[in-house]
């Protein structure tokens, strides 16, 4: 389903050392972008399936007031969580592909424990310059690695992400609530950095953005009229205690991935 070659390359590493991220062009193959696309809309579709798996559905805040048909409830959805227990998205997640290159950034044990669907639908608001790890109050609070696989193109126009290579050597800065009124379920903002040296992340469908949760990052608004859609997969060590809940209700759901050298294959929900 993925590329098996997972060891870093030089390029690679000294990509992830010094800028702190790299991208995997051609990681997944088009079928699985196609068949997460079809799976989380039969989600949003269905909320006695989003029950079931107990995912949360966030709405668009930018398509409050726009009508949205009833047959196309996901035209107003901005991201879905807690994907990574079905079966679509836990192959993926687990896959020795993933599981192997993230374990050469943050150990041989690791669990997954979020995940997010992004649609970014046309008129969707992008999401302003944050460091995950503001989100991730753990001990010990790092390394953290992000991998955001590209399910359609990203570009300029349709709101492709934006690094600020090297910012991962930044510690967590000050972030405020996103200034726009009504602005998206948990969008928080860093205003105290200078961002001039950023570079957008331009991707095909099944590229694969791998990056530290400290990098600085953003993505834009879609101003494009087709979907510029993300699934977004966060990565820790075993073991890694997690404050979340002394600070807001958690989304995160931690699921061994790799034990022993070997990818954990996948729980139910109920396990
Ligand atoms: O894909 C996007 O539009 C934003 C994603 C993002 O910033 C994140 O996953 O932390």
């Amino acid at each position: 389903m993925t590329r098996t070659d997972t060891t870093l390359t030089v390029e690679q590493r000294r990509s992830w050392d010094e800028r702190g991220f790299f991208r995997v062009a051609g990681f997944a193959p088009r079928a699985t972008c196609d068949a997460m696309l079809a799976r989380v809309t039969d989600v949003v579709r269905d909320p006695a399936l989003a029950e079931e798996l107990g995912v949360k559905v966030v709405a668009e805040s930018n398509k409050a007031g726009d009508p949205i048909a009833a047959d196309r409830p996901e035209d107003g959805v901005s991201k879905v969580f807690k994907l990574h227990r079905d079966p679509v998205f836990a192959d993926f997640a687990h896959s020795a592909p993933v599981v192997d290159t993230v374990a050469e950034l943050i150990g041989p044990d690791i669990d997954v424990f979020l995940s997010q669907f992004i649609f970014k639908t046309p008129g969707a608001w992008g999401q302003p310059w944050h460091q995950d790890s503001f989100y991730f109050p753990f001990e010990p609070a790092r390394p953290v690695v992000g991998v955001w696989l590209a399910v359609t193109e990203a570009t300029l126009t349709n709101g492709c992400l934006h690094v600020l290579p090297a910012s991962h050597d930044e510690p967590v800065h000050t972030h405020v609530p996103d200034r726009r009124p009504g602005a998206n379920y948990g969008y928080f903002e860093i205003v105290d950095h200078d961002m001039a040296t950023s570079e957008p992340v331009l991707m095909e469908p099944g590229d694969l953005l791998v990056f530290d949760s400290h990098l600085m990052h953003c993505s834009t608004d879609n101003e494009s009229d087709g979907i510029r859609a993300a699934m977004v997969y966060h990565y820790a060590a075993a073991g890694t205690v997690d404050h979340t809940e002394e600070y807001f209700p958690t989304i995160n759901d931690w699921v061994p991935a790799r034990r022993d050298g070997r990818p954990v294959p996948p729980q139910p929900r109920s396990a």
